[in-house]
C-alpha cells in the first residue's frame, strides 16, 4: 500500500506559503492542504464545538492544540484520496505540540520527506500582510494580530524549522524576491523531488 508523500511548508506569516503552494499544486500535482484554511473552515462550520476557540487563537496569533488540527488535516487529506497521494501541508507543524502530535497520530501512515521553508525578513512580511489586510477579511491581518503572529513564529515555529534542518530535511527558499523569482527556486527543488 503506497503511503502518501507529504511535504511540510513553513515560513513566517506572509512569507508566501499559500501563493507558492498554489503553483506547486498546478504544476506538480501535489494536493495543497493549508492548516490555517482547515481551521478557518472549521470555525465557520455551524455547531462546531471548536469554533470559538479557533477564532480566539487565530486573532491572538496562538497555535491551536494539535488534537484539533491533526484530525482536520487527516480528514482533508483523505477527502482527496489517501493511497499514493502527494500532499503539501501548508503552515504546519508550527510548534513542538504540533510536531509530536502529528508523529504520534500519523507516523507510520505517511511518508513525510521534506520541509519547504520560505525565508523572509519580518519587515517585508509585515508590509505584505498590511497590504493584504485592506481586503482579505482575515481577522488576523491587522497590525496587532500580525505582531503577535510574528512573536509566535519566532518563539515556537523557528525551533521546529531548525529540527527539520538538523534532520537534513529542510529545503530553504529565499522568499524576499518577487513571486516569479521565488517560483524559480521552488521549481528547482520540485524538479528534483519529483524526478
Ligand atoms: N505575496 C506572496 N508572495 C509574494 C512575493 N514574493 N512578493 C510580494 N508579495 C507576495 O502571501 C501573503 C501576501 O503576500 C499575499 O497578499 C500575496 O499576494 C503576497 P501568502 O501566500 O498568503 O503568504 P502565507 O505565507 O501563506 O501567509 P499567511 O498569512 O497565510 O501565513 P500564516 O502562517 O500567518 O497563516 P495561516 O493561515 O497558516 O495560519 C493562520 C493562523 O491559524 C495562525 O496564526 C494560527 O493562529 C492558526 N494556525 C494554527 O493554530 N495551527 C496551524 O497548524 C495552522 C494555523
Ligand atoms: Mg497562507
Amino acid at each position: 500500500m503506497a503511503r502518501p508523500i507529504v511535504v511540510f511548508v513553513l515560513g513566517g506569516p506572509g512569507a508566501g506559503k499559500g501563493t507558492q503552494c498554489t503553483k506547486i499544486e498546478e504544476t506538480y500535482g501535489f494536493c495543497h492542504v493549508s492548516a490555517g484554511d482547515c481551521l478557518r473552515e472549521e470555525r465557520k462550520t455551524p455547531g462546531s464545538e471548536f469554533g470559538e476557540l479557533i477564532e480566539t487563537y487565530i486573532k491572538e496569533g496562538k497555535i491551536v492544540p494539535v488534537e484539533i488540527t491533526v484530525k482536520l488535516l487527516e480528514k482533508k487529506m483523505r477527502s482527496h484520496g489517501w493511497e499514493g497521494g502527494k500532499f503539501l501541508i501548508d503552515g504546519f507543524p508550527r510548534n513542538l505540540n504540533n510536531f509530536e502530535g502529528w508523529y504520534a497520530h500519523l507516523k507510520d501512515a505517511v511518508d513525510d520527506r521534506y520541509c519547504l521553508f520560505f525565508d523572509c525578513p519580518e519587515d517585508v512580511m509585515e508590509q505584505r500582510l498590511v497590504e493584504r489586510g485592506k481586503d482579505s477579511g482575515r481577522v488576523d491581518d491587522n497590525l496587532d494580530s500580525i505582531r503577535k503572529r510574528f512573536k509566535t513564529y519566532v518563539d515556537e515555529t523557528m525551533p521546529i524549522i531548525q529540527c527539520f534542518n538538523d534532520a537534513g530535511k529542510l529545503k530553504k527558499v529565499d522568499a524576499n524576491q518577487d513571486i516569479c523569482k521565488v517560483w524559480e527556486e521552488v521549481r528547482c527543488i520540485f524538479d528534483d523531488i519529483c524526478q
